[in-house]
């Protein structure tokens, strides 16, 4: 009798953003700056996201950092460790962070391979002294501070760059597809984490103290107003209406979503219309953040 492996699935979800003061904020042993505090609504926001998951079973983490930028095609950490030190090239005062990540060099090939059978471009990173971006440090520590899950990485196509939103949330949700049926076919429970920042209008300069919390704001009106707009997509379960915005919300709000992070996580859970879960909302030198959760294994017949 054939033994046939148990199917896999994605447990959850997560919009998971990544701007480096929230680990300055938090000051673990591994980052050397040290802080006074600073973005608790964030900090709490994660906490909310870690407890809500604390009793629930999974094999891997898939993370897609919009701060690892590749130009020819999709590239995936390609090997089983990463060991250095990580610095945020426009804030290192905030960020310098000795990481030591494991990765799921099994799942990466299935995702990868099953990718390379679309037609899509994709390449292995299999440099051993390839220095992880600050993208997928935040939120890998934010996520799961005690880095006692292997993580499958993922880089973000600048297609948005040399084409147009749309070309690239094409290339996206066929990656996001890819994702979800190697995930489904490879037996292991997984979480899935978008890295981005929603409006992400920057202030062009630091305030003396970093964390001094009476100098943080959304950057405009307008960037609250699409960031409300988003928000209330996730929790009302229009997803699809998300996918049809994105032009107008990356255009207009500056969205980190032009890396694909989002349209990615959105197709990787099948375009969900049950209500994500907030937990958090707040701004960082005046972009928008919001945690969210895709609470995929309440709604098992979406991960079929
Ligand atoms: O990468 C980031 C970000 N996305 C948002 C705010 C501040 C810094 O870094
Ligand atoms: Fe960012």
């Amino acid at each position: 009798m054939a033994l046939s492996m148990a199917q896999g699935e994605i447990i959850a979800g997560c919009l998971a953003p990544h701007p480096p003061h929230l680990v300055y904020a938090e000051n673990p042993p591994q980052n050397e700056p040290v802080a006074e505090g600073g973005w608790e609504q964030l900090r709490w926001g994660y906490e909310r996201l870690r407890e809500s998951l604390k009793n629930v079973d999974y094999d891997a983490i898939v993370l897609l950092s919009p701060h690892w930028q590749t130009y020819v095609g999709t590239h995936f950490l390609g090997l089983p460790n990463f060991k250095s030190l990580s610095v945020d090239p426009v804030f290192p005062n905030l960020f310098r962070y000795h990481y030591d990540l494991n990765i799921d060099v099994e799942l990466t090939t299935q995702i990868h391979d099953k990718a390379a059978a679309a037609g899509l471009a994709v390449k292995m990173m299999e440099n051993p002294d390839f220095r992880v971006d600050y993208g997928t440090i935040t939120t890998g520590h934010m996520f799961n501070p005690e880095w006692d899950k292997p993580l499958v990485v993922i880089s973000s196509n600048r297609s948005r760059d040399y084409y147009s939103v749309e070309v690239m949330q094409e290339m996206m949700i066929e990656l996001g597809k890819v994702t979800r049926q190697a995930i489904l076919e490879s037996g292991k429970k997984v979480v899935v984490l978008a890295s981005n920042s929603l409006s992400h209008r920057h202030f062009t300069t630091e305030s003396a103290i970093p964390e001094d919390m009476s100098k943080e704001h959304i950057a405009s009106h307008a960037m609250h107003l699409w960031d409300m707009r988003m928000i209330d997509y996730f929790r009302s379960g229009q997803s699809q209406r998300i996918l049809n915005e994105m032009p107008e919300f990356t255009e207009q709000a500056i969205a980190e979503s032009d890396g694909g992070g989002l349209s990615w996580l959105l197709s990787t859970l099948d375009v969900p219309n049950y209500p994500a879960t907030l937990h958090g909302y707040g701004t960082i030198i005046g972009t928008g953040n919001a945690i969210v959760e895709w609470p995929e294994r309440n709604h098992k017949e979406a991960s079929k």
